[in-house]
C-alpha cells in the first residue's frame, strides 16, 4: 500500500463539527479563569495558556479513538479537556489541591491521565515526544493499532529529540503523529530568529515522513489532516508530521508583557480566531443557530464557574502526605 492509497475518513457530521466547537470553547473560558486565578496568585508556578491554539488541539484530538495516546507540551490544558479531562479535576489540579487529577502534586505542567490515555503535559520542551514514539512502540508490540500523537511547539523544531524519534519512528514505521503548535514563538523569541533551514516541513522531509502544513486556527483543516495521519497511521504506514500555524493569543506564560510582539500582527491573528470561524461556518450552514452558540458559551461558564469554585475551596495536599507517590 502506497501512502497515497489510505483513504481520508469521510468529512465529520454536524454533530462532530459542534462537538468540536464545544470543545473549543470550553478550553477558552478555562484558560481566562486560569488566567484570572494566575494574575490574582492562587496558582502556584507559571502558567502557560493556549487560548488562540484551540483549533489545533481539538482538531487533532477529535480525530482520535480512546485507545490512541497523546503526549502533551507546557501549554496543555487545552490537550486534557479536549481528551476528556474533568473539568473540575483538571482547575483543581493547576491550583495545586488535592482533588486535583493528579492530587495536586503534578500542578499545570506535569498532568497525567492515563485514564484517557494522555500521557501528560511536559515542562521539557519536547518531552513528549520520545513519550508517544515509544507509545507506539507499545502499541505495535502488543498487536494493538492504536496511534498516537505528540504535540509539541516550534521551539521542539530544534530539539535533537525530535529529530532522533522522527528517525526511529520512520524506520519502523511508528503509528506517531508528530504534531507542531507553530505560534511563531519560543517563548520570547520568534522562530525565524533561532531556526535554520529553507522549510519547517524540511525537518520530517528529510525522514521521509510525510510532511503537510495546515491552518491551525481552522479546526476543520487540522481536523482533516490528522485524520488523514492517524488512517496512515493505523494502516501500517508509520508517521506523519503535520505543522498547525497558529497563534497564542496571552503571552508566553501569564504574566508576560508582550513587548516582542508587533501589535499589527497580533490583531490580525486576532481577527481569526478559530471560534469565531469555527461559530460564523455553523451558523452559516444551518449547523447551529445563534441560540444554540450562545447556549455553548453558557454550558462552559457553567462548568469552569464551578470547577474554579470547588477548587478554590478545596484542600492543599497535607504536608504528611507530600512524599506519597515519590519513587526513588
Ligand atoms: C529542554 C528545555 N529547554 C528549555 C526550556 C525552557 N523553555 C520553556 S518553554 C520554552 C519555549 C518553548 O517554545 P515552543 O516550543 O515554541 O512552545 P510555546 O511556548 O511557543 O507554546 C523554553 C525554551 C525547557 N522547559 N526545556
Amino acid at each position: 500500500m502506497t501512502a497515497q492509497s489510505v483513504k481520508t475518513p469521510d468529512a465529520p457530521a454536524p454533530a462532530k463539527l459542534l462537538e468540536m466547537h464545544r470543545a473549543m470553547v470550553l478550553i477558552r473560558r478555562f484558560e481566562e479563569a486560569v488566567r484570572v486565578l494566575a494574575t490574582a496568585g492562587a496558582v502556584p508556578g507559571l502558567v502557560h495558556l493556549c487560548a488562540g491554539q484551540e483549533a489545533t488541539n481539538v482538531g487533532v484530538i477529535a480525530a482520535l479513538e480512546p485507545r490512541d495516546a497523546i503526549a502533551s507540551h507546557h501549554r496543555g490544558h487545552g490537550h486534557c479537556l479536549a481528551r476528556g479531562a474533568p473539568v473540575d479535576g483538571l482547575m483543581a489540579e493547576i491550583l495545586g489541591k488535592e482533588t486535583g487529577m493528579c492530587g495536586g502534586r503534578s500542578g499545570s505542567m506535569h498532568v497525567i491521565d492515563l485514564e484517557r490515555n494522555n500521557l501528560g503535559t511536559n515542562g521539557i520542551v519536547g518531552g513528549g515526544i520520545p513519550l508517544a514514539a515509544g507509545a507506539a512502540l507499545s502499541a505495535r508490540a502488543r498487536g494493538s493499532d492504536a496511534a498516537s500523537v505528540c504535540f509539541f511547539g516550534d521551539g521542539a523544531l530544534n530539539q535533537g529529540l525530535l529529530h532522533e524519534c522522527m528517525n526511529m519512528a520512520a524506520i519502523w514505521k511508528l503509528a506517531v503523529v508528530f504534531v507542531c503548535e507553530n505560534n511563531g514563538y519560543g517563548e520570547f523569541t520568534a522562530i525565524d530568529d533561532v531556526t535554520a533551514g529553507p522549510s519547517l516541513l524540511a525537518r520530517g522531509e528529510v525522514f521521509g515522513i510525510p510532511s503537510s502544513m495546515v491552518d491551525g486556527m481552522d479546526v476543520r483543516a487540522v481536523h482533516e489532516a490528522a485524520r488523514g495521519a492517524v488512517a496512515r497511521a493505523r494502516a501500517g504506514q508509520g508517521p506523519s508530521f503535520i505543522i498547525c500555524n497558529t497563534w497564542r493569543f496571552g503571552g508566553h506564560h501569564v504574566g508576560d508583557k508582550q513587548d516582542y510582539k508587533d501589535d499589527a500582527e497580533a490583531r490580525a491573528w486576532r481577527a481569526r480566531d478559530p471560534i469565531l470561524k469555527s461559530a460564523a461556518q455553523l451558523q452559516d450552514e444551518g449547523h447551529a443557530s445563534e441560540a444554540d452558540l450562545r447556549a455553548v458559551e453558557h454550558e462552559a461558564d457553567a462548568l469552569v464557574k464551578r470547577a474554579v469554585e470547588a477548587a478554590r475551596a478545596a484542600p492543599e495536599p497535607a504536608p504528611q502526605r507530600l512524599l506519597e507517590h515519590v519513587h526513588g
